[in-house]
């Protein structure tokens, strides 16, 4: 679902990410991109009652028919979703409070508005770094909003009669929170606050990111993984242009490619995932080095599986019956003997996390994200097992 200044276009980046691995559906609201716009009876503008759009969303969950649903988006997510939670079984509050009847709540949102009204609009919504380099993009958020007929001022009632947080909670609807660490309009710790108010509910701080946090091309992906390559790939679905580098040929260039990307987009996160024989190839002293002196930040994701895995796999493949696996030497291609990896962070001074079991991995990569952020490059070693 889209927010004041949207309509279901709005969401062109998410649907090409999203659409291979989920139904998505994109609607608009009543007053926004393609849908009619009734004027109220007796009056000459038309009115639009935020009260309504909850009832809208679920017509169009009853009418597809749609069930086990993730509500992604703005506001009135969490009021939809309980008008019907046997369809919903999720909400993504993107950027927002989901209009929570929260008094302290209420009150943090109220004081962030307060400054973010001293902002010119797109200063609110976007960085200003992004408005330098993408004014491409700029302009086309800006135009977005033009074909909606619904504008600010005729939206009433938007924040009005939100749910309780004991009516969330006992819906058993899943929450999460996705805050924008750059969010001009609703700060951090508003959200924070109100994660920490619902138990159960997740928080996403995006680092880097504006309140229109979807507008905005998230983390770059830089790649020096061998035979993880395809894996990463798969999941990291980038489909915009610059948000993935395969760093090809000579290894061990990975992290200076980070940090040259770094250098060209410091607005968005970047994330080097390497292999552990890889990372051993790379300057990493100067690196880290360079990575403080120019005040460049990195996630490091380590994919380590203590082998020069390739190698070992083309001595199978050239020398199937060979020395080697009749005496199960490997010669030249084992990296066990490598200290963990991580700490050669430890004097720099940056965030370090060593992952060896599953569960341990999303947190790792939160407190990692966090750390960089804030501006502190992270990494994170992930034993994986081959
Ligand atoms: C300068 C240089 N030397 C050697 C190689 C050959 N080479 C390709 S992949 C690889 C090992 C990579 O190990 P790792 O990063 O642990 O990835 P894995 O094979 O385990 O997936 C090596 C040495 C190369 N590409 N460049
Ligand atoms: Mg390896």
């Amino acid at each position: 679902m889209h927010g004041s200044g949207g309509h279901h276009a709005a969401w062109w980046q998410q649907v090409a990410a999203l659409r291979e691995e989920f139904t998505v559906v994109t609607m608009d609201l009543r007053g926004f991109g393609k849908s009619d716009a009734p004027a109220r009876p007796h009056s000459s503008k038309p009115e639009f009652d935020g009260q309504d759009f909850p009832g809208d969303v679920v017509a169009v969950l009853d009418q597809e028919d749609l069930t086990d649903v993730m509500l992604v988006g703005q506001s009135i997510g969490s009021v939809a979703a309980l008008l019907r939670p046997e369809r919903v079984s999720s909400v993504a509050l993107g950027h927002s409070l989901g209009g929570i009847s929260h008094p302290e709540l209420q009150e943090l949102a109220a004081a962030d508005r307060a400054e973010a009204v001293k902002l010119p609009v797109i200063d609110r919504l976007l960085t200003r770094r992004f408005q330098q380099e993408r004014p491409d993009l700029t302009f086309l958020f800006q135009q977005m909003g033009t074909f909606n007929v619904a504008k600010m001022a005729d939206l009433r009632n938007l924040d009005t009669n939100g749910p309780s947080l004991e009516e969330i909670q006992n819906s058993g609807v899943k929450v999460a929170f996705l805050a924008a660490e750059k969010d001009a309009v609703l700060s951090v710790k508003t959200v924070t606050r109100a994660h920490e108010l619902l138990p159960g509910s997740h928080l996403e701080i995006v680092p880097d990111a504006p309140h229109s946090m979807y507008w905005e091309a998230p983390a770059i992906v830089v790649d020096e993984t061998i035979t993880h390559s395809r894996v990463v790939k798969r999941h990291v679905q980038a489909s915009d242009p610059d948000s993935y580098f395969y760093v090809q040929g000579g290894l061990g260039q990975g992290i200076a490619v980070a940090l040259g990307v770094k250098l060209a987009a410091r607005e968005r996160p970047v994330v080097l995932t390497i292999g552990d024989g890889a990372f051993a190839y790379n300057p990493v002293i100067p690196s880290y080095d360079a990575a403080k002196a120019y005040d460049l930040p990195l996630l490091i994701v380590v994919f380590n599986n203590r082998v020069y895995k390739s190698m070992n796999l083309n001595h199978r493949r050239f020398y199937p019956e060979g020395a080697a696996a009749e005496t199960g030497e490997w010669l030249g291609t084992d990296l066990h003997r490598l200290p963990r990896l991580a700490q050669f962070a430890e004097p720099f001074g940056m965030h370090t996390e060593t992952v060896d079991a599953p569960g341990a991995l999303a947190p790792a990569l939160e407190r990692a994200l966090k750390a960089v952020a804030e501006g502190t490059t992270a990494v994170v070693d992930v034993l994986v097992t081959r």
